[in-house]
């Protein structure tokens, strides 16, 4: 893809990018993991424009501003909590990635980092993760090409490799 598509590894809330994704709840008021990092680092006022959104439903995803962030945005996307993956999980998870891509888009917005939704908290199995993560954002991709370049943000070295593997299936090698 270019050099489009970067599999790291390291914390999103560090990421100098247009947009940063928050792996959020409905209510959009803050949590644990990516979320309670994102907000601490973002300083009060994200959650100032957080209340102002209403929450948002699974799949769908809202922008913000990054506040303290490198990052000028947060998108927020709401991941399905896993339920042995016969409730729309997987369209689900895709509509998140494929909703984020849209909304950095619309507003005009090149370089988006993801952290990978629903995979800590919300207990969604990552080897089933990986694959529809990066096959939602290739296909967004090729569809738009002014989205430049879509990182995702390992957080640990376990995660990293399999996202590397899932990788070389859906991209090809390199
Ligand atoms: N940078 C990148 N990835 C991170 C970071 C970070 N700073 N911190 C954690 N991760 P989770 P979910 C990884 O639980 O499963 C919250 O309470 C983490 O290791 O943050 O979508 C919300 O408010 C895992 O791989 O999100 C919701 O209630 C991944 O990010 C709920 O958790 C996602 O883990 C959402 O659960």
């Amino acid at each position: 893809m270019d050099g489009r598509v970067v599999i790291t590894k390291g914390d999103v809330t560090a990421f100098e990018v247009d947009a940063v994704v928050n792996a959020a709840n409905k209510t959009l008021l803050g949590g644990g993991g990516v979320d309670g990092a994102i907000h601490r680092a973002a300083g009060p006022q994200l959650l100032e424009e957080c209340r102002t959104l209403g929450g948002c439903e699974t799949g769908q995803a809202k922008i913000t501003g990054g506040y303290r962030l490198p990052a000028r945005h947060v998108i927020h996307t709401v991941g399905p909590v896993w339920h042995g993956g016969d409730r729309g999980e997987d369209a689900l998870l895709a509509a998140c990635y494929r909703n984020s891509l849209a909304l950095a888009a619309e507003n005009g917005l090149a370089t988006v980092a993801f952290p990978s939704i629903s995979t800590g908290a919300y207990g969604f199995p990552i080897r089933r993760a990986a694959p529809i993560a990066l096959r939602t954002v290739r296909e967004a991709l090729e569809a738009d090409p002014s989205l430049r370049k879509v990182y995702f943000v390992c957080f640990s070295e376990g995660d990293m490799e399999v996202y590397l593997e899932e990788a070389k299936e859906i991209f090809g090698e390199g």
